[in-house]
C-alpha cells in the first residue's frame, strides 16, 4: 500500500512550480482491477463530454473519476497472471491486474491526471506514446523525470491536445518491462462527436513472448525467436472475435510493441488506414489495402463498412506468427521416409509419432501429449474442421441483426446454400500434355503465350 504521506511527497516533487497541481489536497483515486481475460463491454462515459467508447479485445477500459473538471485515473504497475489461452497462464507484468493494461479513454480538450503506483520489484515510469504534452510529463527515466521507485506513486497531468490513437508503456528498463507485457492503449476521442463516427471501434496491441512450454515467465533476453505471438496477450483460438453487425461502420485500431513488424491482413474486405499514432489521415491521403504493415512502435487504425456477412479471418501474414509454442530448430522432413526409423524409435518410445513427412498439417489434428501450461502449435476448430492456426489470428464475425452494444460470439456463420467451396465429384479431364521440346518452335506463337486453352493443346495450326 502507498501511504497518503508517500503520495503527497511524490506529488509535490513532481509538481514543482506548476501552480495548477492541486494533488496534495486530494485523495488517491481508486485503482480498479480486472482479472478476467474476457472482452469487457464498452465503458460508457460516466461524466464529461460524450463519446463512443472502444472495445478492447480480451481487455477493458479503466474507469475514471472527475475532480474539479480533471479526469483522474489510477494505474498500478504490478506483476499479473495472464491466461494467454486455455491451459496456459503466463506470469507477466502489467497494470491493474492485466497485461496489456486497461485502455485509457478520454476526449480531446480533457485535462487528465494519471496516478501511477509502482508495485513492481523495480522502478518504472510511464511514457504516453504519441501524445503532445509538456516534456516533463513524457515519462523517460532519467531524461524527463526520476524513476518511480517500488512502492511509490507519481502523478502525470496534461491536456489532451488532439484526438487519436495512442498507447502507454514504461520508459525505464524498457526492454525487460515490455518483454514482460507492460503496455496499454490510450484512445482520445474527438471533441466533435460527428467527426468520423463509427458504430464499432476495436482496439488491440500486438505482443510477443518467449515462454518455454511448461514454464510461466517470458525469457526477457530473447530478441527475435519468440514462440507466442499474441493479440492483447492472448493467442488463437482464445483471441476474442470482432463481433460486428452487418452494415456497421467499423474501426480497428492496432498497436505493435513487439520486436518485429506485423502485416495484419483481413479477409473479405478492402479498407483504408484512417489514423496513425501521428493523427488522423486526411481522406485525400488514403489508399485501399487488404494488408497493413504495423511497424514496431506504431499504431494503425483502419475502417470499413461491414457490408459482407461471414466469418472473416484477421491475422498477421507472417505465417510463423500464426503458430503457437513451437521449436524452430526442427529439420524439414517433407519427402523423407521415416518408416524404418519409426519402427526403431517405437521400441524405446511407444508413443513416438513420425511427423512432418507430408507437411505439418497433421500436427493440428493429433492430440500429442504436451507439457502442462502450454498450447498446441496449430489448433482451433471451425465448422469444417481444424483451422491449423495459432498466435496472431482471430475472426471478424459479421452478422445481420446483432444488437448495438452486443459483442457476444454469434457462433459459426451459416453460409447461404451454394456459396461454399465444394468437391468436384465428376470425371477429371486428362492432364494437358506438355508439347515435346522439338515441336515448340512451330507450335508456340512467337509472342508470349496468350491463348492456351485450359483443356489442353494449343489453338491454331
Ligand atoms: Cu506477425
Amino acid at each position: 500500500m502507498v501511504s497518503r504521506r508517500q503520495f503527497i511527497g511524490a506529488g509535490a516533487a513532481l509538481a514543482g512550480a506548476a501552480a495548477w497541481s492541486r494533488t496534495s489536497a486530494m485523495s488517491l483515486p481508486e485503482a480498479p482491477v480486472m482479472e478476467d481475460a474476457t472482452t469487457q463491454p464498452p465503458l460508457m462515459p460516466s461524466a464529461g463530454p460524450e463519446y463512443n467508447p472502444v472495445v478492447t479485445l480480451n481487455g477493458w477500459s479503466l474507469p475514471f473519476r472527475m475532480n474539479n473538471g480533471v479526469k483522474e485515473f489510477h494505474l498500478v504497475a504490478e506483476p499479473v497472471e495472464r491466461q494467454m489461452g486455455e491451459g496456459m497462464t503466463a506470469y507477466l507484468w502489467g497494470y491493474n491486474g492485466q497485461s496489456p493494461g486497461p485502455t485509457i479513454e478520454c476526449v480531446e480538450g480533457d485535462r487528465v491526471r494519471i496516478f501511477v503506483s509502482n508495485k513492481l520489484p523495480e522502478h518504472t515510469t510511464v511514457h504516453w506514446h504519441g501524445m503532445l504534452l509538456p516534456c516533463g510529463m513524457d515519462g523517460v527515466t532519467g531524461l524527463t523525470q526520476p524513476p518511480i521507485p517500488p512502492g511509490k506513486t507519481f502523478v502525470y497531468e496534461f491536456d489532451m491536445k488532439k484526438s487519436g490513437t495512442f498507447m502507454y508503456h514504461p520508459h525505464g528498463d524498457e526492454m525487460v518491462q515490455m518483454a514482460m507485457g507492460m503496455m496499454g492503449f490510450f484512445v482520445v476521442h474527438p471533441k466533435d462527436p460527428t467527426f468520423m463516427p463509427v458504430d464499432r471501434d476495436f482496439v488491440f496491441l500486438l505482443s510477443a513472448y518467449d515462454i518455454d512450454p511448461g514454464t510461466y515467465i517470458p525469457r526477457v533476453m530473447e530478441m527475435t525467436d519468440f514462440n507466442l505471438w499474441a493479440i492483447n496477450s492472448r493467442v488463437f483460438p482464445d483471441v476474442a472475435p470482432l463481433v460486428v453487425r452487418k452494415d456497421d461502420r467499423v474501426r480497428v485500431r492496432v498497436g505493435n510493441l513487439t520486436m518485429t513488424n506485423h502485416p495484419i491482413h483481413m479477409h473479405g474486405y478492402d479498407f483504408e488506414v484512417t489514423c496513425t499514432d501521428g493523427g488522423w489521415v486526411r481522406p485525400e491521403a488514403r489508399w485501399p489495402e487488404v494488408t497493413i504493415d504495423i511497424p514496431v512502435g506504431a499504431m494503425r487504425a483502419y475502417e470499413f463498412d461491414a457490408v459482407y456477412e461471414g466469418d472473416w479471418a484477421l491475422h498477421c501474414h507472417k505465417s510463423h506468427h500464426t503458430m503457437n509454442a513451437m521449436g524452430h530448430e526442427i529439420p524439414t522432413f517433407i519427402g523423407a521416409d521415416k518408416t524404418a526409423v519409426t519402427r526403431k524409435l517405437k521400441q524405446v518410445q511407444p508413443e513416438y509419432m513420425p511427423m512432418g513427412t507430408k507437411g505439418m498439417a497433421d500436427m493440428a489434428e493429433m492430440s500429442m501429449p504436451i507439457p502442462d501450461n502450454t498450447i498446441p502449435m496449430m489448433t482451433g476448430w471451425g465448422q469444417f474442421g481444424s483451422l491449423e492456426m495459432g498466435g496472431m489470428f482471430t475472426v471478424v464475425k459479421v452478422r445481420e441483426g446483432i444488437e448495438p452494444g452486443n459483442y457476444d460470439d454469434p457462433g459459426d456463420y451459416q453460409h447461404p446454400p451454394g456459396t461454399v467451396a465444394y468437391e468436384w465429384t465428376g470425371s477429371l479431364p486428362e492432364a494437358a500434355a506438355a508439347p515435346a521440346s522439338s515441336e515448340q518452335g512451330s507450335a508456340l506463337p512467337a509472342t508470349p503465350v496468350r491463348d492456351v486453352t485450359p483443356t489442353g493443346g494449343h489453338s491454331g495450326h
